[in-house]
């Protein structure tokens, strides 16, 4: 490590706490996205530089990391950065086009197209990652945990099939029923990859873990089950057994899969301590799945941060009082849109604080 310094005490421990199922102060709550376009300054800094510059320049990063705690009494930061890092470590060109999102103009289209892959030295091409992690956590001088993460295999390999965003993944799908063992030798490739990666944020700093399945709406139960869930179960029982083996303290770890409510029961096995709910799951419905000892975070609407203040707090408060004080993370379903009112992230923060 670069910066041999040793990082700041941790002044606001309260999301580490709701991990772990330890008594909290208050109701942390962070916002998935939070630094992102909704952000006026984010826009303005996006207007002179790339996406990939930002996400590669420590500075940069850690500066766009910074925005949202300016702004909000947030109890979480995240690294700035992509869960697209991954397929460009591995080789492929990865655009972010404004309006449109991510396009990778060369994408994996058949078996044979896995030779293409780079995964030998793809960890060093993450090192940036790293870099921006430590350094952020002294800029955070301790004032909030700061959260890495990375993206699953399953939604890695949509992105690198579809060649970027996709409203069906009928190409992903296609590759499952027509190529089942080259699809596994993918996944297993990109967990080899993510473990190597979050891996590397834990000793860069990183002081909790997110995964992020957030294609896993497009699977069936049963193709989420066994498409998705063996390789998030490896993710992280490798991820832990080699920290453990190299005497290095392992942070918690939340596994996010979109659209995946209708297996709580099978993801609370998986070892994880937090699962990620979408807001198409009820809350006391979803503490009935896990039982007592995983800690839940989500899962208000997105869309309901364009409703007036007063529907908000109302909604936000309901959300908070269902889900209790003990082993709970606010947070919204899915990312924050582009177009909410900056008004709208003070009243939810303030009425996630208030509630209980
Ligand atoms: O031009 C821009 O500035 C692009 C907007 C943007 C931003 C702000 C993209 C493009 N990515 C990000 C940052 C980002 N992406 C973060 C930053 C940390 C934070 O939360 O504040 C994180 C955690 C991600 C993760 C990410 N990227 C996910 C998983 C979370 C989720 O929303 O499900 C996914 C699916 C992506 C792919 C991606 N990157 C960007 C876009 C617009 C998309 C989605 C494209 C699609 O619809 O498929």
């Amino acid at each position: 490590m670069k910066d041999a310094k040793p990082f700041p005490v941790l002044k606001n421990d309260n999301l580490l706490r709701a991990a772990r199922g330890e008594v909290v102060d208050r109701v942390p709550v962070w916002v998935m996205r939070q630094a992102g376009r909704y952000l006026p300054e984010f826009q303005e800094l996006r207007k002179q530089h790339d996406f990939f510059t930002v996400c590669r320049t420590p500075e940069l990063a850690c500066e766009v990391t910074m925005q949202p705690l300016r702004r909000f009494d947030l109890d979480a930061s995240i690294i700035f950065s992509d869960i697209l890092v991954i397929p460009q470590a591995l080789g492929l060109t990865v655009e972010m086009h404004a309006g449109v999102g991510p396009v990778l103009p060369q994408p994996i289209k058949v078996p044979d197209d896995l030779k293409r892959l780079t995964p030998d030295g793809a960890l060093s091409r993450l090192s940036y990652v790293g870099d921006a992690i430590t350094m952020m956590r002294h800029k955070l001088d301790g004032r909030v945990p700061l959260i890495g993460f990375s993206g699953a295999p399953w939604t890695l390999m949509g992105y690198m099939i579809e060649g970027g965003g996709s409203k069906t993944m009928s190409k992903t799908k296609a590759w499952l029923k027509d190529y089942p063992e080259d699809s596994k030798l993918f996944l297993n490739l990109l967990t080899d990859a993510i473990v190597d990666y979050l891996e590397m944020q834990v000793k860069a700093g990183a002081q909790m873990l997110q995964v992020f399945e957030s294609s896993a709406e497009h699977l069936s139960k049963e193709d989420f089950l066994e498409w998705s869930v063996p390789y998030l179960r490896r993710i992280r029982d490798e991820l832990v057994d080699r920290l453990n083996k190299k005497v290095i303290p392992v942070v918690p770890i939340t596994l996010f899969a979109k659209g995946a409510g209708h297996s709580l029961k099978e993801q609370s096995e998986l070892g994880y301590d937090v699962i990620g709910l979408d807001w198409t799951v009820d809350p006391i419905e979803a503490r009935n799945l896990v039982g007592p000892n995983i800690t839940l975070q989500g899962n208000l609407d997105p869309q309901d941060m364009y409703r007036n203040p007063d529907e908000l707090r109302n909604l936000t408060t309901e959300m908070v009082h269902k889900f209790g004080k003990s082993r709970y993370i606010a947070n919204l379903g899915h990312g924050i849109t582009p177009q909410t009112p900056l008004a709208s992230m003070e009243v939810l923060v303030e009425a996630v604080h208030k509630a209980l």
